[in-house]
């Protein structure tokens, strides 16, 4: 029987999906893709799902794209027409992306090894970026002649501003877990006996929250990057109002009122 290429498994209000081909480090091909956004769209689905782990199987995390998949591998044959990359990414990575950055819940990308090329992007598109102390960081791309991709090119100066981007992209050196901390690329390393724990309780701590606000507040927070200050205060004006009439918002004043603890349910 042929191995799932994505694990879909579920603890309490936590889904956790693996990428599953440990052999080619969980590099995507045009198949993984589509299971994963198969998968994707059952957690969007389900109700009970209040935070999404996305990780990787065995001693990987995502090497990026499948260089040998054969759907997109570029041609050998001499006089063959190339593969036009850019399909690829409008067909699978744009929409992979965006999909990650517009989940109905807080989303987690627990590094548990090299994450390469679009590996790495998808994973800084998480709204929390977990890595154990082993994990790494390549920006693969400019060794085979391309630029970052699945977002990079957004997401890296944002994150490490321009000379840190640069000089990732540019050199493609691999990036320690330690290191991907300390300048601000990814929110946490840890170490590796205790990665398992730590992205267990963050996730279980994130599904007990108000994980619709949670969403909206990756939503304003993303919004407000290209708004001017007096809009961006607009903006999260509108969210309140929308937010301020939910059970969640009712619940937690409730709650706190009380003095007892909340139970969320809205998404
Ligand atoms: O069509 C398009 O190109 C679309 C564009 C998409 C955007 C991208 O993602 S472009 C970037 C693609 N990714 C890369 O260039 C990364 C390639 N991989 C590596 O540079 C290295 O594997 C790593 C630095 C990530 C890890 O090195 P190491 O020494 O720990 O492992 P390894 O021995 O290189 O890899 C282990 C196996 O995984 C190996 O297979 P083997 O020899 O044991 O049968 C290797 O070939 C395979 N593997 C790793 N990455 C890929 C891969 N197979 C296919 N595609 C890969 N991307």
């Amino acid at each position: 029987m042929t191995e799932a290429l994505v694990l879909s498994t579920q603890v309490g209000a936590v889904r956790t999906l693996t990428l599953n081909r440990p052999k080619a480090l969980n590099s995507f091909t045009s198949e993984m893709h589509l299971v994963l956004a198969e998968a994707l769209g059952e957690v969007e689905r389900d109700r009970s799902v209040r935070c999404l782990v996305l990780t990787g199987a065995g001693r990987g995390f995502c090497a990026g794209q499948d260089l040998a998949d054969p759907a997109v591998a570029p041609a050998a044959t001499a006089g063959a027409r190339p593969t036009d990359v850019g399909n690829v990414i409008e067909r699978f990575y744009k929409p992979l992306a965006l999909r990650i950055r517009a989940m109905p819940v807080p989303v987690i990308a627990a590094v548990n090894g090299v994450a390469a090329g679009a590996g790495a992007s998808i994973a800084l598109g998480c709204d929390f970026v977990v890595a154990a102390r082993s994990a790494s960081f390549i920006q693969a791309f400019s060794k085979i002649g391309l630029v970052p991709d699945a977002g990079g090119t957004w997401l890296l100066p944002r994150l490490v501003g321009r000379a840190n981007a640069l000089a990732l992209a540019m050199t493609g050196d691999k990036l320690p877990a330690d290191e991907a901390q300390r300048i601000g690329l990814i929110w946490k390393c840890v170490d590796d006996a205790a990665f398992a724990d730590e992205v267990r309780a963050l996730a279980e701590r994130l599904a007990a929250m108000p994980v619709a606000a949670l969403a909206a507040t990756r939503a304003a927070i993303d919004a407000a990057m290209h708004l001017s200050y007096a809009d961006a205060l607009s903006h999260e004006g509108q969210w309140q109002s929308k937010l301020s009439a939910s059970h969640d918002y009712l619940e937690g004043v409730a709650a706190f009122i009380a003095k007892r603890p909340a139970v969320f349910s809205d998404r």
